[in-house]
C-alpha cells in the first residue's frame, strides 16, 4: 500500500490516475477506475460541454469516491467545461494538450486540485509557479497527443526541477514499470494502454482486440509535421493520415480528421479507417481483465521487484 503526498491529493488508495482518454474515459469508466481505488477521470476531449455535465452525473451516481475531469485543452469549448467543473464542483481537474494558465487562478480560487499534463520541465515549473498542486509527466511512449521526449528522460529533469509531486505517465503497464516510475522519483503514475484492455473499458470489442494483438513495433506517429503528434496503432488511416501530412493538408483540417477517426475507432470498431490510439506499452497488454485486478496487480505485484532488485544489488555489491 502507498500512502504519500499523491494519495493525499487526489483522496485515492492508491497514487494512480486513469489518463484522460478521448470518447473513452465516460461517466461510467471513470467510476469504474475510482471504485477500484485509483482516481477516475471523465475525458472531456471528444466531447461538448452538456455531454460533460451529463457525464458528470453518471460518475457522480455510479461512485461515491474521488474522481476528476480531463479537460483538453485543444477542445472548441474548453473554456466553458473550464467554468462547468467549478460549478459542478468537481474536485480534481487535470489538463492536456496545452498550457491551461489563463485558468489556473479561477481552479485554484475554486478549491480544485489542478495537475497538468506537462511535456517538458519548463512548463512544469511555470505551472508550479502559478499553483498548480503536481504535474503529469508524461513521455513520448504514450498513445494519443505526445511530446517529444521519453519517460525516462524527463521524469528526474521535472523531479529535480520542481517540488510538486510528480505522476509520471507513458510506458507504464505493469509493476516493474510501476517501480521504475518510482525509481525516477515519481510518486505516482497515469495509465491509460492498460486500461483500455480492461472488462469495463467502453471501446468497441474489435479495437480492444487491436490492443491485445499489438506487437511492440505496432504503432507509429501521426501529425508529427503539422506540429500535433499522436500515437495511434498502425493501419490504413495512419497510413492515409501521413500521406495527406506529406502533401501538406493543415492542422486544423488534421485534427478534424483525427477525433472523427478517433471516434469511428471507439464506437464503431473501424479498425482500418479508424485512429486506434495506444501507447508503445500495447504489446505488452495481452489480457482482459477487471479495472480492480489491473490496478490491484500493478501495486501487488510491485513487492516481487522490490525483492528481485534488492537481492540483485546485494549480490552485486558482495563481488
Ligand atoms: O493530451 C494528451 N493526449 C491526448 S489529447 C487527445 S485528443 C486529440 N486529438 C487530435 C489531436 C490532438 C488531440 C488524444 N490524446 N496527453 C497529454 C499531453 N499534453 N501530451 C502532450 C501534452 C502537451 C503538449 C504541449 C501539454 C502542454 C503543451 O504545451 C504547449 C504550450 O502551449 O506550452
Amino acid at each position: 500500500m502507498v500512502k504519500n503526498r499523491v494519495t493525499e491529493i487526489l483522496g485515492t488508495e492508491y497514487p494512480l490516475i486513469q489518463g484522460g482518454m478521448a470518447n473513452i474515459g465516460t461517466g461510467e469508466f471513470a467510476a469504474a477506475v475510482s471504485n477500484a481505488g485509483a482516481l477516475g477521470l471523465i475525458a472531456s476531449g471528444g466531447m461538448d460541454t452538456e455531454e460533460l455535465k451529463r457525464n458528470i452525473e453518471i460518475c457522480r451516481r455510479l461512485t461515491d469516491k474521488p474522481f476528476g475531469v480531463n479537460i483538453m485543452l485543444m477542445n472548441p469549448e474548453a473554456d466553458r467545461m473550464a467554468r462547468l467543473v467549478i460549478e459542478e464542483g468537481v474536485k480534481v481537474v487535470t489538463t492536456g494538450a496545452g498550457n491551461p494558465a489563463k485558468f489556473m487562478a479561477d481552479w485554484k480560487a475554486a478549491g480544485i486540485k489542478v495537475i497538468p499534463v506537462v511535456p517538458s520541465v519548463a512548463l512544469g515549473v511555470r505551472l508550479e509557479r502559478i499553483g498548480a498542486d503536481a504535474l503529469i509527466v508524461e513521455g513520448t511512449e504514450a498513445g494519443g497527443h505526445i511530446g517529444e521526449l521519453t519517460t525516462m528522460a524527463l521524469v528526474p529533469q521535472v523531479v529535480d526541477a520542481v517540488k510538486i509531486p510528480v505522476i509520471a505517465a507513458g510506458g507504464i503497464a505493469d509493476s516493474r514499470q510501476l517501480v521504475a516510475a518510482f525509481a525516477l522519483g515519481a510518486q505516482g503514475v497515469q495509465v491509460g494502454t492498460c486500461l483500455l484492455v480492461s472488462e469495463e473499458c467502453p471501446i468497441h470489442e474489435n479495437y480492444k482486440k487491436a490492443v491485445l494483438e499489438a506487437r511492440d513495433t505496432d504503432t507509429t506517429v501521426t501529425g508529427r509535421i503539422a506540429g500535433v503528434p499522436v500515437r495511434i496503432l498502425k493501419n490504413k488511416m495512419a497510413r492515409e493520415y501521413i500521406r495527406r501530412e506529406k502533401e501538406g493538408a493543415d492542422r486544423l483540417e488534421l485534427e478534424k480528421y483525427t477525433l472523427g477517426s478517433l471516434r469511428r475507432a471507439v464506437l464503431y470498431g473501424d479498425v482500418k479507417n479508424g485512429s486506434l490510439m495506444a501507447g508503445q506499452v500495447a504489446g505488452m497488454c495481452n489480457h482482459v481483465r477487471p479495472v480492480a485486478e489491473i490496478i490491484r496487480s500493478l501495486f501487488s505485484n510491485s513487492g516481487d521487484v522490490l525483492e528481485r532488485l534488492e537481492k540483485e544489488f546485494n549480490r552485486t555489491a558482495e563481488r
